[in-house]
């Protein structure tokens, strides 16, 4: 299996996972390690995987991994909003382009791909609307960031189609657990806690977001890759819809922290109101179902987990404040 972009987040996570399931696993990671990507991650398995550093625009290099593999599990994105407000010419190269360097390989090869994507290429939901996303949900992104995934979903739709490349994809709500960057919400506010500032809460506070626990996102992906069909998307949701500011207000809480120890900083611009997803399909056709079942619990872990592994995190804190500091936010 070659997995991209596993140096990161959820592609961590998904490793871990997947060679604690099945530890006789040949991985091969791709990561060209920026400022998202920490080899540390994966140094519980250090010696059980290959690491290739480089990039996946890098159309000779992907020839070569893919030719080597069965299974490609594509993760690597620049995949924070707020860094594609300020400069979005990341996103375009490693989102789009690396994709596309990706499908061509595949194609070239026959092999299988797995593409992960975000609920975000949907656009936003109004606040009181019944509505979820769906699979056949038009898309309608908003900022730099959704609009280059969803460029690279249309890409590996139409590789599929046209190319008849042996393909799933799957968008996911937002993640949250170990390994999280301390740029995004959850880790930003619980770290500002550990380390004596206070959460910042962009706007009102009332926009609404998904949570799904990482582990749970990467079984998912591990029965799509066992179960899924060719050609297919999955929707990945856990249900746990909520409002920023009563998320921030039960992260004080699970903290030990008074309910208004926090400040309100300017919006983020274009900000989307609200992300929910129908996960009906995956969990009927596959019997994906999360084990986390309350947000609460999650975040009860997850606090933990940065409580004990600040010799993680810690070194990122200070330069993700700083580059917070120029945006105003
Ligand atoms: P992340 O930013 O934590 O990790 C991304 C990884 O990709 C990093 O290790 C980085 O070094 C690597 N990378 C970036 N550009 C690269 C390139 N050109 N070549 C090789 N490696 C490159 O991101 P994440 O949160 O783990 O997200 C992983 C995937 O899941 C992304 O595709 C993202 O769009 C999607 N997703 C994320 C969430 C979420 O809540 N975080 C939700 C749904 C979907
Ligand atoms: O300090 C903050 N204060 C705040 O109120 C930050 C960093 C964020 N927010 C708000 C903005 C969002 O409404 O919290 C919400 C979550 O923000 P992010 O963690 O930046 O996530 P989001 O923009 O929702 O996107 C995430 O989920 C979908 C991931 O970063 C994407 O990669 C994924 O595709």
């Amino acid at each position: 299996m070659l997995v991209t972009g596993a140096a990161g987040f959820i592609g961590a996570n998904f490793v871990l996972q997947a060679l604690q399931r099945d530890p006789d696993l040949d991985i091969t990671v791709i990561d060209a390690l920026t400022y998202a990507g920490n080899r540390a991650s994966l140094s519980t398995v250090e010696d059980r995987i290959t690491f290739v550093q480089g990039d996946i625009a890098d159309r000779e290099l992907m020839d070569k991994l893919v030719a080597d593999t069965d299974l490609v599990v594509h993760f690597a994105a620049e995949s924070h909003v707020d860094n594609s407000l300020d400069d979005p010419s990341p996103f375009i190269t490693s989102n789009i382009i690396g994709t596309f360097s990706i499908l061509e390989a595949v194609r070239k090869h026959g092999k299988r791909l797995h593409h992960i994507s975000t609920d975000e290429v949907f656009g936003d939901l109004e606040l009181d609307s019944p509505e979820k996303f769906r699979e056949d949900t038009p898309y309608d992104p908003s900022s730099p960031y959704s609009a280059s995934k969803a460029a690279s979903d249309h890409l590996v739709r139409a590789w599929i189609r046209s190319f008849d490349v042996q393909a799933t994809l799957s968008n996911c709500a937002n993640n949250y657990g170990p390994y999280h960057h301390v740029e995004k919400f959850l880790p930003r506010q619980i770290t500002n806690i550990l380390t004596g500032q206070r959460p910042k809460l962009y706007g009102a506070g009332v926009n609404v977001r998904e949570w799904t626990h990482v582990d749970d996102h990467n079984a998912a992906v591990l029965l799509i890759l066992e179960k899924g069909k060719i050609g297919e998307t999955y929707l990945i949701g856990s249900g746990e819809e909520r409002q920023n500011k009563d998320v921030l207000t039960e992260l004080l809480d699970v903290m030990g922290q008074p309910a208004d120890a926090y400040d309100f900083v300017p919006d983020r611009p274009g900000h989307d109101l609200r992300y929910a997803i129908d996960s009906t399909k995956i969990r009927n056709e596959l019997g994906w179902a999360p084990q986390y079942s309350t947000l609460r619990e999650g975040l009860e872990a997850t606090v933990d987990w940065f409580r004990g592994n600040e010799w993680w995190w810690k070194p990122l804190k200070e330069q993700t404040e700083a580059k917070y500091a120029k945006l105003g936010r």
